[in-house]
């Protein structure tokens, strides 16, 4: 069904009653507008971004701990590891997520899977039914996971017009061609970079007062914000026409680039699917000998297809049935795009 209200109050109670609160989050657009409405809302705290996995591990506790915080909130990390909870000092960890639903002692878990196994709901999303404001930040959030909350997209229309024009409908046009989604796109690459970076745009964004502030450079504090997002943008960009020359197959794009570059290979694989709805693509980028991947295809479950292809390879993945993330290494990668790519003819004559 949802999150029910009462367990929306719930959570705001917590918010209301801490007196240091920490929060942990995921490093995209979801994860750090949940943070923003979090924190705008109850001005007092500290945020951590939880960078480069999925899992919320022990060490993390340390930081709850050493700044004394009475509550801990994680948000969008799909999987917070008992040891995390564990080692923290406050027994007062509050989990908002999306992401199937894990088994854990101790804390207080809110997620919508749990009434309903496909309501997956942005955590943005929410987290502004939590608040009740900052609109503009929770709709940059759920934009970023490819969703349009019909419950709050009208409001929004209303108070931004420019932000989203009538005519995009589907969120992935949505994403990639609106100023919301170029808004979205500002919060995935201010991220990118050096932590101590990272946390000084987070900080101006947690002071932002409107999206204008930073889309038409109004102040310093927005020029600062888009300044870095232009650096960043150039890089990508730079990454995406590359990667675009690799469109030539008819079922496939596969692309790497070297480590030393920043992570993009989740936004270049959700931008080429966009762009080639009818091609699976593979986009690696190699670091500490391995290739790591992000893979995307629109209508073949990815999945099974992974399962074969890693066959005799080291290496491993897995990961939604549209979405997969996959770490194999350097000298296997031919070999495993090989498999791969067998696999996937071998459905497609199946069919
Ligand atoms: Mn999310």
């Amino acid at each position: 069904m949802a999150i029910s209200e009462k367990n929306l109050q719930r959570i705001k109670k917590y918010l209301d009653e801490s007196k240091k609160p920490i929060f942990f989050f995921d490093d995209d657009p979801d994860g750090l507008s949940s943070f923003l409405l979090f924190y705008r809302y109850v001005k007092r705290g500290k945020g951590v971004i939880v960078k480069s996995s999925p899992m919320l591990k022990e060490e993390y506790a340390i930081k709850a701990n050493e700044y004394y915080a009475d509550t801990v909130f994680v948000l969008d990390k799909p999987l917070t590891t008992q040891e995390f909870v564990d080692g923290c000092v406050s027994n007062n960890i509050v989990i908002l997520d999306h992401h199937p639903v894990i088994k854990l002692k101790g804390v207080h878990y809110f997620n919508p899977r749990i009434s309903n196994s496909s309501d997956n709901r942005p955590t943005s999303y929410w987290a502004y039914r939590v608040v009740n404001q900052d609109l503009w930040i929770a709709m940059t959030g759920i934009i970023g996971d490819w969703y349009i909350p019909p419950d709050l997209i009208d409001k929004f229309r209303k108070l931004y017009p420019e932000l989203v024009p009538k005519k995009y409908k589907d969120p992935g046009d949505m994403l990639f061609e609106s100023p919301l989604g170029r808004l979205s796109r500002i919060f995935s690459f201010v991220l990118k970079g050096r932590s101590q970076e990272v946390m000084k745009a987070i900080k101006i964004l947690t002071r932002i007062t409107s999206p204008s502030e930073i889309m038409n450079q109004e102040t310093a504090r927005g020029r600062f914000i888009y300044k870095k997002f232009e650096k960043v943008e150039s890089e990508y960009e730079k990454l995406l026409s590359s990667a675009m020359k690799h469109v030539q197959d008819k079922h496939f794009i596969v692309f790497t680039y070297p480590g030393r570059k920043t992570s993009f290979t989740g936004e270049l694989s959700n931008e080429l699917l966009h762009r080639f709805p009818d091609k699976i693509n593979i986009i690696g980028r190699e670091k500490s000998g391995f290739v790591r991947c992000s893979i995307r295809s629109k209508d073949i479950s990815i999945p099974p297809i992974l399962k074969k292809a890693l066959v005799g390879i080291r290496g491993y993945g897995g990961g939604h049935d549209h979405a997969c993330g996959a770490s194999i290494k350097v000298d296997d990668f031919n070999k495993f795009v090989e498999q791969f790519k067998l696999a996937v003819n071998e459905q497609l004559v199946e069919k």
